[in-house]
């Protein structure tokens, strides 16, 4: 049985939990408190020498790191994720594009925003560094506005695990600060993820299985 380690509060790990829903697949939830420094255990460490979540744990024991790199995976190891994920070499390109897209331009800022907002208090220096959070956000969200007004999805026409990817922090954009009414057809495509089959909301967290390290 696959196991996910994981933060409920976490867009990354909300795109595991949204895809291994989506294909059906049983797993056991390991809840790990970030802001209590669980995931820099030395117990967690040996499943992921970053300290971050989320892990999957396969049925064979390895341990699967980077929210993306496991939506691939989970895209190719598995017949109900062929659909999910790219069927051409084109679409390979589009869909990696748009997933390094994700991790160096969306996520570090839409993520971290809303991230430090949720903190009790943010430092002097986090307040002083949310303004450019934010600028980079809002450049991002238009980048994807402008290729969401000619596309229902991201990559073939059809939803994909470039569209998980970019979904799990953009729908909870507003947390960090975001005003996503400017942006009419990322609205539409936010509604078309989640009318998807098998869809889950980020706060539909299973129940724990115990210890998380
Ligand atoms: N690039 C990684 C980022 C993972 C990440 O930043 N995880 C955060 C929670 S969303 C974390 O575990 N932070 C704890 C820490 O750094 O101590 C991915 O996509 O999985």
């Amino acid at each position: 049985m696959y196991r996910l380690y994981d933060d409920p509060i976490s867009g990354n790990g909300y795109k595991v939990r949204l895809a291994l829903a989506q294909l059906r697949i049983d797993y056991r939830y390991h809840a790990l408190d970030v802001l209590r420094g669980e995931t820099r255990q030395p117990t967690f460490l040996t499943k992921n020498p970053l300290g971050k979540i989320p892990v999957l744990e396969t049925p064979d024991g390895r341990f699967l790191s980077e929210s993306n790199a496991i939506l691939w995976y989970l895209a190719g190891a598995h017949p109900a994720g062929r659909s999910f994920g790219p069927a051409t070499p084109d679409e390979e390109y589009e869909t990696l594009r748009w997933m390094f897209f994700e991790q160096y331009s969306h996520e570090p800022n839409i993520a971290v925003a809303r991230f430090w907002r949720h903190l009790p208090e943010m430092s002097e220096l986090q307040r002083k560094m949310l303004p450019e959070r934010l600028e980079k956000g809002y450049q991002a969200l238009a980048v994807m506005e402008k290729h969401l007004a000619g596309a229902d999805y991201f990559v073939g026409n059809r939803y994909g695990i470039a569209d998980i990817a970019l979904y799990a922090y953009s729908h909870v954009a507003e947390e960090g600060g975001f005003d996503l009414s400017v942006y009419p057809a990322l609205g539409a495509w936010l509604k078309r993820v989640a009318r998807q089959p098998n869809h889950v909301a980020i706060t539909d967290v299973p129940a724990a299985a115990g210890t998380a390290a």
